[in-house]
């Protein structure tokens, strides 16, 4: 391909407004180009790295027996309104009215319309299981876009649905799909783990994410120091045995904490350790409020907290209804007297906080010496905390540390939550009615494709994976004045064309410009045709390590069969 040709409008600076490294990439290096706040075009050398990771993606969803599809962005409401999620869902939800008023969505995954479709055309239990994927456009206003194609509100995703007569079937497909997924980040390129995770609002309870790893990852990992344990910290147990302490319970005492908001502040100026002090948080899980106790050195895990209420959704409770409520702002909140008709929830380990320090319900002022039982009622102890690096790992095999990490891929046993409310049913082998069930797998296409950048690249620019990079080589003709350079550069890109993907740039700028461009966009080899051309010498360039040969004309093809054999 000629550079000279193609569209690739790249950038001397950083773009202002991107501040991960991927995102200031794809822009410097003509990637893409944001039209909207999440919404991007994908210029034609990122238009060719997601081919090439669809086409990993396609290959492995292809050889576990999955039919790919291709389903509408534009989904009727009817459909969400039958699974219940067009009244559940907010405004992340984007919905359109058609020419005769109807509602619509535009769709942000498929499990209604998949349900849908295999309720109408599957009855009997010889025809299951039946496993579909697409790869197709999503929408989700996202409240706070950021980081490009990381959190975008349009993107692309793969999403795949699993239709099972028993657990056993879904079993096997989830674990197909484990290992077919495994094989698409291995070879993307990608450092990646699997994780155990939360399945959200979509229910099912099998569910594991797979994690790049990186340091601007929005997800926070919980693994073994010792063991292959890791899960999101969302659903990481904790497994500590809090043992109490042998001192004797004080008299409760209220006192003065003028201006005393937070556990760090209070502790300091009572002297205490924060482990002394309760946190006192409320929450509105569904409609109901509670209040939910944790050690002052812990955090709440919210996701833990919705689990054990069983509620839908949960937030914090905002702060005029805690004003009414509790007759305090947060800060000074605490159990003790707390209104007898909000649940108190605490975290295992508050059980063991003896003397303990909390908010007195009123302005600037603590009570010290709180003991659980005592003082203060505990409706429900549990595990409501976030675990902790350090913290022994809950497979009792070493401890806990932490890592940061973009999740690209999430796989679900949804079980009959949506076949349920769908009627999705079929006759078993005795000619009695079962609900069918299900499982769901996505990758995020456009994801991956900022992950894979953020784990590949140098002060230069990108360093491509080959499997996924736009070109295998970028052939560099110096002087393309130079008719021995410009003959030279001719041939070889002629004869590299039968093993590589060539972009030539031809164009007619300084040599200088050539090799920044070469370097930003990040093509696995350079081949430079320089002064020595008259030799028949070109200079070959490995983009990831930096290494240069020359090598003579006669010994490139086999020189890059070694190259490429080694960085594949
Ligand atoms: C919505 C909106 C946003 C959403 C969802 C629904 C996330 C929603 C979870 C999933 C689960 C799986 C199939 C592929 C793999 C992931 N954000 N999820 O259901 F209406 Cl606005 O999408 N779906």
């Amino acid at each position: 391909m000629k550079q000279s040709k193609l569209f690739i409008p790249t950038l001397r600076d950083v773009p202002a407004d991107a501040d991960i490294k991927s995102h200031q990439l794809l822009l410097r290096a003509g990637f893409i180009r944001q039209n909207a706040s999440g919404v991007y075009t994908y210029l034609p050398l990122a238009r060719k790295v997601l081919h090439n990771i669809e086409t990993i993606i396609r290959e492995e969803m292809d050889a576990i027996g999955s039919n790919e599809v291709l389903m509408p962005a534009l989904q009727p409401a009817e459909l969400w309104q039958e699974s219940g999620r067009w009244y559940s869902y907010g405004p992340e939800l984007m919905r359109l009215k058609d020419r005769h008023d109807r509602d619509f969505a535009l769709g942000p995954t498929h499990e209604e319309v998949t349900t849908s479709l295999i309720r109408d055309e599957i009855k009997s239990y010889k025809r299951l299981p039946v496993s579909l994927y697409q790869i197709q456009t999503k929408f989700r206003d996202e409240k706070r876009p950021r980081f490009g194609l990381l959190r975008g509100r349009e993107f692309v995703m793969k999403d795949a649905y699993s239709f099972h007569a028993d657990k056993e079937s879904l079993d096997e497909t989830y674990q197909d799909m484990y290992k077919a997924y495994s094989n698409i980040f291995s070879r993307c390129g990608l450092d990646y783990r699997a994780v155990l995770a939360d399945s959200g609002a979509i229910g099912g309870k099998d569910t594991q994410e797979f994690m790049v790893l990186s340091e601007i990852g929005e997800d926070t990992i919980a693994y073994s120091d010792s063991s292959g344990y890791a899960a999101n910290i969302e659903m990481a147990e904790v497994k500590v045995e809090g043992k109490k302490p042998d001192e004797a319970e004080k008299p409760l005492e209220k006192v003065s904490t003028p201006g005393q908001k937070t556990i760090d502040q209070i502790a300091a100026f009572l002297h205490a350790d924060p482990a002394q002090c309760l946190k006192t948080l409320v929450f509105k899980a569904d409609e109901a409020y509670v209040i939910v106790l944790v050690r002052g050195d812990h955090e709440v895990n919210e996701i833990k907290v919705k689990h054990l209420l069983e509620a839908e959704t949960i937030e914090m409770a905002d702060p005029d209804v805690i004003k009414t409520m509790m007759g305090a702002e947060t800060g000074s909140l605490g159990p003790v007297g707390a209104p007898e008709e909000i649940k108190i929830l605490a975290d295992n380990a508050v059980k063991y906080v003896v003397n303990g320090i909390c908010g007195a319900n009123e302005t600037d002022y603590h009570f010290i010496n709180a003991n659980p039982g005592r003082d203060y009622r505990v409706d429900v102890y549990g595990d409501l905390r976030n675990i902790q690096e350090g913290d022994p790992s809950p497979d009792g095999k070493g401890k806990i540390r932490f890592a940061r990490g973009i999740e690209v891929g999430h796989i679900f046993k949804l079980g009959t939550k949506y076949s349920e409310a769908m009627h999705a049913a079929f006759l078993d082998e005795n000619g009695r009615e079962q609900v069918m069930l299900m499982g769901c797998y996505g990758i995020g296409v456009s994801r991956t494709l900022t992950a894979i950048c953020e784990q590949n690249n140098d002060e230069k620019g990108l360093t491509w994976p080959v499997n996924i990079a736009p070109f295998h080589i970028h052939l560099v003709p110096v002087n393309m004045k130079d008719k021995t350079q410009s003959a030279l550069a001719g041939e070889l890109n002629e004869e590299l064309q039968k093993n590589y993907t060539v972009l030539l740039d031809d164009r007619k700028e300084r040599p200088g410009v050539k090799f920044a461009d070469a370097d930003l966009i990040g093509l696995p080899v350079r081949i430079t045709v320089g002064k020595k051309a008259s030799e028949g010498i070109v200079e070959v360039k490995i983009r990831k390590t930096g290494e240069v040969l020359e090598v003579s004309r006669a010994d490139l093809a086999d020189t890059l069969a070694r190259i490429f054999a080694q960085l594949a």
